[in-house]
């Protein structure tokens, strides 16, 4: 069974090396399996929250939607699906930028758009960082020019995806190199803002406290490399206190 129009997993099992799916071989350090059990159907023009420690498969989740990970073919009836024809854009999680002015880099190739690139900047904190820069947005980034710092790439990296017109919206941990006041204006300006609406976001976040408020669907990944649906947060935290402690 397949919709086309769902983005999700049912019974799915993904291996990071082909390696990994044949028995035989021995296994590698690589070993880690993404499970998901039973259905996870992340919302359509919604956001979506994956949350979960560190190295549990949060990253694997997205990779797995992009067709990066090996779907090992172990059950009946696993799918999984990515449409693609809105667009998809995906914000890494090693944030990057290239070697041209910051502008350039959120346009990422795309027209420009006074207001809608005003409005990308705003929601993305960018506006006081730019005027900052005596080029402004015109000021070179990467080996030729200015080096941002880690929370300036990220929020770039941020300003790249939203600035796209990519109906799916891929966030790996942008808001982890921000401080609390940033992320709390990110989660309200850009992530509740009208560049996204009608748009489908998947947040991988650790900061559960601040995005979960506006969460439409929760997946959460444990140590033991299983995604699971999220029904009811507060349950689910008191049932893992370190997990809670830890997000
Ligand atoms: P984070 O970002 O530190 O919060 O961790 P997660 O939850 O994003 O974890 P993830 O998905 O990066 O890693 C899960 C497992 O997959 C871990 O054992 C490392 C492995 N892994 C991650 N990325 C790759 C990759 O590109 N290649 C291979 N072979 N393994 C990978
Ligand atoms: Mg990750």
């Amino acid at each position: 069974t397949e919709d086309t129009n769902v983005i999700g997993f049912n019974n799915a099992v993904f291996a990071w090396s082909k390696d990994a799916e044949d028995g035989t071989q021995t296994p590698s350090a690589r070993s880690f399996r993404l499970r998901v059990d039973g259905k996870l159907m992340f919302q359509r023009n919604a956001l979506n929250l994956i949350i979960g420690p560190t190295g549990s498969g949060k990253t694997s989740v997205l990779m797995a939607l992009l067709g990066e990970m090996h779907f090992m073919p172990t059950s009946i009836d696993a799918w999984y699906n990515l449409p693609r024809e809105g667009g998809v854009a995906y914000a890494a999680q090693e944030s990057w930028v290239q070697n041209e002015t910051i502008r350039e880099n959120i346009l990422f190739g795309a027209p420009y758009d006074e207001e809608r690139y005003n409005k990308v900047v705003h929601q993305c904190a960018l506006a006081r960082d730019l005027e900052l820069f005596t080029a402004g947005d015109k000021t070179e980034v990467g080996e030729k020019g200015l080096t941002l710092s880690g929370g300036q790439k990220a929020r770039v990296t941020l300003a790249r995806a939203i600035y796209s017109s990519a109906e799916i919206i891929l966030l790996d941990d942008v808001l982890a190199a921000l401080d609390v006041h940033t992320s709390k204006w990110i989660v309200k300006e850009c992530l509740q803002g009208d560049l996204v609406r009608g748009r489908t976001i998947l947040l991988v976040t650790h900061n559960v406290a601040l995005a979960s408020p506006i969460a439409d669907y929760i997946v959460s990944v444990g140590l033991d490399g299983i995604a699971r649906e999220v029904q009811d947060l507060s349950v689910f935290l008191a049932k893992n206190k370190k997990l809670a402690r830890e997000l």
